[in-house]
């Protein structure tokens, strides 16, 4: 992506941005500390994401898509250029491996990128792999099942440290589709069991994040199946074990707004896959469905972070986890990174001091004005402006179209290549 292009954009359409900006920006009282906040803030890029995503029923290249990681890097530093709030990826192994670390991560830095978590997979068998996971993993009732799993963790922490990551990302599809099919006290214990081991074969400054998940692909239970299930795993292991919340592993109308507000407070919220969903885990493209849930999710992490004096842009794990079969999928991401913007900065917004004196009066009319009026303020020039500084583009996906990136990538990458994933 180069930088005279974005900047020549910018130009265009530098005055109309101002007009906006200066509109918005005249009723915000901590401008310069919003703006601040909004250019430190970045939010981590799955490998898996890169690629259309696939359906149960087929999967549809869209291409261009990136044959092998290095691409994938690229078209990360593309979004990253665009939008300045892209600056790190997160990799799922095997799909993506580095196998020589250190030219992966030059390959990264030269567009400014680090790595974020890495992620194991233990929901799918490997090509030439021992044992099934057919009937699990860290939950399994044979424990040489269990020993491959964990090793495979082990493994995924070793490429990690030498990408320079710090916490490893665990998601399990364990569970059962039947009931009587498994002993949940049994299933738990050997998972806790098996976490105990990989947590001890993590380095010291090291972190690691337990996903939880109420269905899909098992459907009568999940040995971790909701936040309660991995606060308990989290506390048992101890200070580097925290909850991840993927937004779109929950029942629908779960209060995800509250769950986020006590991980926070009890200090083991490790931090979040966004998405959107309408009726399971949709994976659709953040703020895509409901965004007023996820502005409420950023007024509990900003208020909850101001209170336990956290800083907002590090300290938590941000990241998407969303893909789909019907979009370009850096178009896609650009859209799921400005959502989690607006959220943010709305959140922001929000009168604190107002919002805390209704709470006291119980005030329950001026407490949802306070808030709304917050939501319903258009964010999205300040989100340019602290995009400008960065020197990103004032407009990504206008940009992105602008120079026809996809067609280039085509041409250089084929039209009919499937990234990895799912
Ligand atoms: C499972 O649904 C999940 O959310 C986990 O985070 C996986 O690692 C990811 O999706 C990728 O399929
Ligand atoms: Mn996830
Ligand atoms: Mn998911």
């Amino acid at each position: 992506m180069e930088q005279p292009k974005i900047d020549e954009y910018n130009q265009q359409h530098l005055k109309d941005h101002k007009r906006k900006f200066d509109f918005v920006a005249e009723d915000v009282a901590n401008l310069d500390s919003v703006l601040q906040k909004l250019r430190a803030f970045n939010i981590a890029i799955p490998s898996w994401a890169l690629g259309t995503g696939g359906t149960r029923f087929g999967r549809f290249s869209g291409g261009g898509e990136p044959r092998t990681l290095e691409e994938k890097i690229t078209d990360v530093g593309t979004i990253h250029a665009l939008n300045r709030s892209s600056n790190s990826i997160s990799l799922h192994i095997p799909w993506d491996i580095p196998e020589n670390a250190s030219a992966i991560k030059a390959h990264a830095a030269q567009y400014g990128l680090h790595f974020d978590a890495v992620n194991s997979n233990t929901f799918q068998d490997q090509k030439d792999q021992r044992l099934s996971y057919k009937f699990g993993s860290l939950h399994h009732t044979d424990k040489a099942v269990r020993d491959q799993a964990v090793q495979h963790n082990i493994e995924v922490i070793k490429y990690g440290v030498e990408l320079g990551s710090n916490a490893l990302s665990v998601w399990l599809s364990d569970g059962s589709n039947f009931p009587g099919q498994l002993n949940f006290r049994k299933a738990f214990q050997n998972t806790l069991d098996s976490l105990q081991h990989i947590y001890d074969a993590l380095p010291d400054d090291w972190k690691v994040w337990i996903e939880y998940k109420p269905f899909e692909p098992n459907f009568y239970s999940t040995t971790i199946g909701d936040w309660g299930q991995s606060h308990l795993l989290a506390s048992k292991l101890g200070k580097k074990a925290l909850t991840l919340v993927d937004l779109g592993h929950h029942l629908p109308n779960t209060n995800i707004e509250q769950i986020v507000s006590l991980l926070l407070m009890e200090g083991k919220l490790a931090g979040f896959h966004f998405n959107d969903s309408k009726y399971g885990d949709d994976d659709l493209t953040v703020g895509s469905i409901n965004p007023y849930q996820l502005f409420l999710i950023f007024n509990e992490l900003v208020e909850g972070m101001d209170a336990a004096g956290l800083n907002h842009a590090n300290g938590i794990g941000w990241m998407i986890d969303a893909s789909h079969n019907v979009k370009d999928p850096i178009e896609d991401l650009l859209q799921s990174v400005e959502a989690i913007k607006i959220a943010y900065a709305q959140a922001l917004l929000v009168d604190t001091r107002a919002l805390v004196d209704a709470q006291l009066n119980n005030d329950v009319a001026k407490a949802q004005e306070i808030l709304q009026a917050a939501y319903r303020t258009d964010v999205r020039p300040l989100i340019a402006e602290a995009r400008l500084r960065e020197g990103g583009a004032l407009n990504p996906i206008a940009v992105y179209r602008g120079l026809e990136v996809r067609k280039g990538l085509i041409k250089d990458r084929g039209d009919k290549t499937q990234a990895t994933g799912l």
